[in-house]
């Protein structure tokens, strides 16, 4: 499994380099003015946004990070160079954490998006800066300061529009493969998708966006149970939920109704702002269904909420699918101007 989404990582600046106490020696001028340079300030250690990384692996097995010091100070005038900041790059959708306090401390959701980890430390002043007139050889120059430095804890969290919800064997996989180019692993096995998927679906030149899709979710998800709650947060960003479920077969002991409520609960749980997701009810393999009565019958059951019954194998309702979650993102945009 090569899809990492959470990384504990420490970022040192650079010290600023110190300053310098030097004075001025030229053959026929017995005493020179100071001449000790300023130490260049340390580097900084900036986190990066970047479409060109797409996991946290990378920081699995680099973990410490650190900016360059700046140089000291030297006679003659010369400062000391800079040191060059660490440039980091992460995953667009990096929220990164204070380690320690959990607080939040940047979401780099765009692209090229920074954020400064740890500031450089500052040069010292070399003693050139303390020549005053009763005092034309100082000795004194400064020491540069410290670089900061602090422990991250970096969270990816994928960025898309739709986020795909349901018990496992749902066939959420399916129904992200059949709106998109994605190729998700599918099988009739629970706990097939592993990793989060992603997927472009395209209704027309105009209407484009992402669905995610990831494993699926059981009762106590959040205490963590089966993949627990370990991937939902890849459903935070999302504005809109399909709440897939199964058309349960004649003969299973299921009830779609509390299947879904279940689900809610759980999702309610975990994140208030993910439990309060406008959500559509999806059933899926109709195929499967010998009558349509029974749908309608799941539909009033349902009602209010939007329900749309689907097929994977049929391609029945995809379409309708697709319209009502567009309408469904089209109505939040519409909010959100308000
Ligand atoms: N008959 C029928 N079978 C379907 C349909 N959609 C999915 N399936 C089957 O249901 C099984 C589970 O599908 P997946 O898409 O892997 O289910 P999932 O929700 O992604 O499952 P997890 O990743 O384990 O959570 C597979 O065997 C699919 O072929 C459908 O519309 N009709
Ligand atoms: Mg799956």
């Amino acid at each position: 499994m090569n899809f990492v989404d959470e990384a504990n990582i420490e970022v040192i600046a650079g010290s600023g380099g110190n300053g310098c106490t030097a004075f001025r020696r030229a053959k026929y001028i017995p005493k020179g003015g100071p001449s000790g340079g300023d130490g260049g300030a340390g580097g900084s250690v900036i986190l990066e946004a970047s479409p060109r990384i797409s996991t946290l692996l990378d920081f699995k097995y680099k973990r410490i990070y650190k900016a360059e010091r700046g140089e000291h100070g030297m006679g003659r005038d010369c400062y000391g160079k800079g040191g060059v900041d660490l440039i980091i790059p992460v995953p667009i959708g990096t929220a990164v954490y204070d380690f320690e306090t959990r607080e939040q401390l940047a979401d780099l959701v765009n692209e090229g998006e920074t954020y400064v980890a740890a500031r450089g430390g500052t040069g010292g002043f070399g003693n050139i800066h303390y020549a005053t007139s009763s005092n034309q050889a100082p000795t004194r120059s400064d020491p540069g300061t410290a670089g900061e430095e602090i422990k991250l804890h970096l969270e990816l969290k994928l960025l898309a529009d739709v986020g795909l919800l349901g018990l496992p064997n749902a066939g959420k996989s399916t129904l992200l493969s059949i709106v998109s180019a994605a190729k998700p692993k599918i099988a009739d096995y629970p706990f097939t998708t592993l990793i989060p998927n992603l997927g472009v679906v395209r209704i027309d030149d105009e209407r484009v966006f992402v669905m995610a899709d990831i494993p699926g979710l059981v009762e106590g998800a959040h205490e963590g149970k089966g993949l627990g709650h370990r991937f939902l947060k890849h459903l935070e960003r999302t504005r809109l939920l399909l709440h897939l479920v199964e058309y349960p077969l004649e003969g299973m002991e299921r009830d779609p109704y509390e299947e879904v409520q279940m689900l809610s609960r759980e999702l309610s749980v975990f994140h208030e702002r993910l439990g309060a997701l406008p959500r559509i009810i999806v059933m899926t393999k109709i195929d499967l269904c010998p009558d349509r009565k029974l749908l309608e019958e799941w539909r009033e059951k349902f009602s209010p909420a939007t329900f749309i019954a689907v097929s994977a194998v049929t391609r029945e309702g995809s379409e309708e699918l697709l319209e009502a979650v567009w309408k469904g993102l089209c109505n939040l945009e519409g909010d959100s101007d308000d």
